[in-house]
């Protein structure tokens, strides 16, 4: 063994920092969510360990056409994006996840610095870990925040101009007042000079939408009702996930998916400090998940401040990749 480790290339782990604690108590934040008049659980509580591989799941199914639709707009456009966004540049990936979308946009990117930010910590150490070994020469560090609320990059991000990178539509998980705030901020992190590259999601047919958070495998049922587990664990509460069905619907009027998990009984949960009888067919919401048009998402970029954007589309898929510049 000893003799082996001597050999072995010397591929330090990533640098990690945990700035979770910064900001408010996500045990607070979920007893005063679940209190309110209409309740409900930030979408954040998905992703724990087990719920952040469910979502690789649903990246899976054919149902969920998005993530397929940006890969092949990122194999598409990769050049063209990269020649707005600049070489050479720190690259700041906003909810990183596997960092597998940012991976496949290291060689025509070629980043000076990879900054992966997300709130699951213990799931991004590891995959953080695994992909400093496939580019050991490119200095990475991994920040676990809840970026949601506001974008803290310490030090140790190299200086702007910054490439930010937010795929997936992840966008679509804020109201429009809080998309506006939130690409304010952003663009700020990008610095002058610095680029957004935004995946976002667009309105189609409400059949397919439907389909796309309803998926008939039910692997959307169970990313959804998982939130009750992480739930139970971050607050000590006692939800019987056999009490609770899945609901997901795409509503037109808000151009927006709604889920919520739906009581199918009378239940009583406690938690630590606290509890709240539900009635059968009440709900919980856990997320909204907007869809844009394209005149739409240009309006938004540039009220936010951003500039000079170009956007490529994907007529099959119904995605859109943005390149604004901040
Ligand atoms: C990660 C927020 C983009 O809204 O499509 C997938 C999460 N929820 N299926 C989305 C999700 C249900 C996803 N985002």
């Amino acid at each position: 063994m000893g003799s082996n480790d001597a050999k072995a290339p010397l591929a330090a782990v990533p640098a990690f920092l945990d700035l979770r604690t910064a900001g408010a108590d996500p045990a607070d934040e979920l007893r005063a969510s679940l209190a309110a008049d209409v309740p409900f659980i930030a979408p954040k509580f998905f992703y724990d360990a087990l719920g952040s591989r469910l979502f690789e799941a649903i990246c899976e199914l054919p149902e969920y056409p998005l993530t397929r639709a940006e890969r092949r707009l990122f194999e598409r456009h990769g050049e063209a994006i990269a020649e707005r966004a600049g070489l050479d540049r720190p690259l700041v990936d906003l909810g990183a996840g596997n960092c597998e979308k940012a991976e496949r946009l290291f060689g025509v990117l070629a980043p000076s610095q990879y900054v992966a930010v997300d709130i699951a910590a213990d799931f991004l150490r590891e995959r953080l870990a695994a992909l400093a070994l496939r580019h050991p020469g490119l200095p990475m560090l991994g920040l676990a925040q809840d970026f949601t609320a506001a974008l803290e990059l310490p030090d140790a991000v190299q200086p702007g101009p910054r490439t930010v990178f937010y795929p997936g539509s992840s966008i679509g998980n804020f109201a429009p007042p809080a998309a506006l705030e939130f690409l304010e901020r952003t663009r700020a992190a990008c610095g002058a000079g610095g680029c957004l590259v935004l995946g976002a999601d667009l309105v189609r047919d409400k059949h397919a939408l439907d389909l796309a958070y309803a998926d008939p495998l039910g692997v959307t049922a169970a990313f959804n009702l998982n939130v009750l587990r992480n739930v139970n664990r971050c607050i000590d509460a006692d939800f019987d996930v056999a009490d609770w069905r899945h609901v997901a619907f795409f509503d037109p009027v808000t151009a927006r998916i709604e889920m919520h998990v739906e009581a199918r009984c009378d239940v009583a949960v406690r938690w630590k400090g606290g509890g709240r009888s539900f009635r059968a067919a009440d709900r919980i919401h856990t997320e909204n998940s907007y869809k844009y048009t394209l005149p739409g998402l240009r309006a938004l970029l540039q009220r936010a401040g951003f500039g000079d954007t170009k956007v490529w589309t994907d007529e099959e898929g119904g995605f859109a990749v943005a390149a604004a510049a901040a």
